[in-house]
């Protein structure tokens, strides 16, 4: 699938809550006036686009209108394109000019970092770079485990240490190795939850003044992940982030989940920070370079244009693909998807529970069997205890066979009887 194709499908539902609803309104105007832009304000409001940033959306809007004598309403949408276009543009560039490059990516948990950074070793390995990633999220051994598997399957090396030891050691021996290794660019996870933000917040400002002292003079760039999920609140975040970190981009991960894509025009207008890269998917290939003129194409351009787009790409694709050496297309085989790699991971955890779930059965029918044996013997005594009352009536003996005591001491009726007799009992 091509760039574009990725970015359309990963988009689709930004698109259709906030493209779909904004050419629904268009197309209910004959003419532009007010209104119109007053209802176009609040469908960007509600695309998470910020009220700062619809209200300047618009303005720019108007003033094009009037520039350029607009009055048919579904011009709007070509004017929308060109405007969101430019508000996006600059700082996409990812600066990795020296030898070693250092990446910090940072975030709250559960954002993304680890996937990003495996989806981003990997591309760098296909461009023939040489990295290393530095597991300085020290917080959960499981995250040092999980940057692991990515580095294996990305063909990375890893510097690593035991939980809980220094992030900033961490990073420190990474730079030491990257020196010794000649590697190109090394990668940093942190964790993204510790006891306390202060606490996280200065961890992360330790390991810049590391990375500043040991590589003064190297290309470094501190990415910090948001969930595109959580909309307006990854605005927040950014704010927190970037006192204590100094973050140079951003990459917005799991747009492919929601339709609060619109959080991009917010984050880029109202706090300057360039997206760099987006998310639209789990697998190794749907980290995208952040394209602001693909972007608003794949939110607001029509079906057609879209299509066309496609089209267009899939025909470059494939005379890149025909022109591909052997020797690319094998390595690029070996790259893996993420969804191979928690698939396998679920695979691991579904065969232990498994496990644990025959474990628990055998012990269940074991302890079952024991019971059977047990209720089994009981009837059994029962049985006997029967047989002897009822020999002992005929008998004209009276003994109190229920208690078990007496059960168990009355096994020879007729021995007990005469040893009774004989020392003189019952007389
Ligand atoms: N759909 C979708 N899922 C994603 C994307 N990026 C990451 N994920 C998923 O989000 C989940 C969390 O990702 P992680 O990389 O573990 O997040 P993290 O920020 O490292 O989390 P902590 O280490 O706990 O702080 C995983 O299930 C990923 O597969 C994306 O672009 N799209
Ligand atoms: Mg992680």
């Amino acid at each position: 699938m091509g760039f574009f194709e990725k970015i359309k499908e990963g988009l689709k539902k930004t698109r259709d809550a906030l493209f779909g609803r904004i050419d629904k309104m268009l197309k209910s105007f004959t003419k532009i006036d007010d209104e119109l832009f007053e209802e176009l304000e609040e469908l960007l409001v509600m695309g998470d686009v910020g009220m700062y940033t619809a209200e300047k959306i618009c303005n720019e809007l108007k003033k094009r209108v009037k520039e350029e004598g607009i009055t048919d309403p579904r011009e709007i949408k070509r004017l929308l394109e060109e405007v969101v276009t430019e508000m996006l543009k600059g700082g996409q560039e990812l600066d990795t000019s020296s030898k070693p490059s250092v990446i910090l990516v940072i975030g709250v948990n559960g954002v993304g970092k680890t996937t990003t950074i495996g989806k981003l070793a990997a591309k760098f390995k296909k461009d023939g770079k040489k990295v290393i990633l530095a597991a300085a999220d020290t917080f959960r051994a499981a995250a040092i485990d999980q940057l692991e598997i990515w580095a294996q399957r990305a063909n990375a090396d890893i510097v690593k240490q035991n939980e809980g030891s220094d992030p900033a050691a961490v990073v420190f021996d990474a730079i030491s190795a990257a020196k010794a290794r000649g590697a190109d660019i090394i990668i940093a996870d942190t964790a993204g939850r510790l006891h306390n933000k202060k606490n996280l917040m200065g961890e992360l400002a330790k390991i810049n003044r590391i990375i500043d002292r040991e590589l003064p003079d190297s290309a470094k760039e501190v990415l910090l992940v948001l969930d595109a999920t959580t909309g307006q609140n990854a605005v927040n975040q950014t704010k927190e982030f970037r006192e204590a970190a100094g973050i140079t981009g951003i990459v917005l991960t799991k747009l492919d989940g929601t339709a609060k894509g619109g959080v991009v025009l917010a984050i880029k207008e109202e706090l300057d920070v360039p997206v760099k890269f987006i998310g639209v998917g789990e697998q190794v290939d749907d980290l995208q370079p952040f394209v602001p003129e693909e972007f608003a194409k794949a939110l607001f351009a029509d079906e057609n244009t879209i299509e066309e787009a496609a089209k267009a790409e899939a025909a470059e694709e494939n005379k890149a693909i025909s022109e591909q050496t052997d020797d690319e297309a094998v390595q690029e085989e070996h790259i893996p998807a993420t969804a191979d790699i928690w698939a396998q991971i679920d695979a691991e955890a579904q065969a232990e529970k498994q496990s644990l779930a025959e474990d628990e059965e055998a012990v269940k029918q074991k302890e079952l069997g024991e019971q059977k044996a047990r209720e089994e013997a009981e009837k059994e005594r029962q049985r006997k205890r029967e047989e002897r009352k009822s020999r002992a009536k005929k008998r004209n003996w009276s003994t109190d066979t229920t208690s078990s005591e007496s059960t168990d001491t009355a096994g020879d009726d007729d021995w007990l009887k005469s040893w009774r007799e004989g020392n003189g009992e019952n007389k």
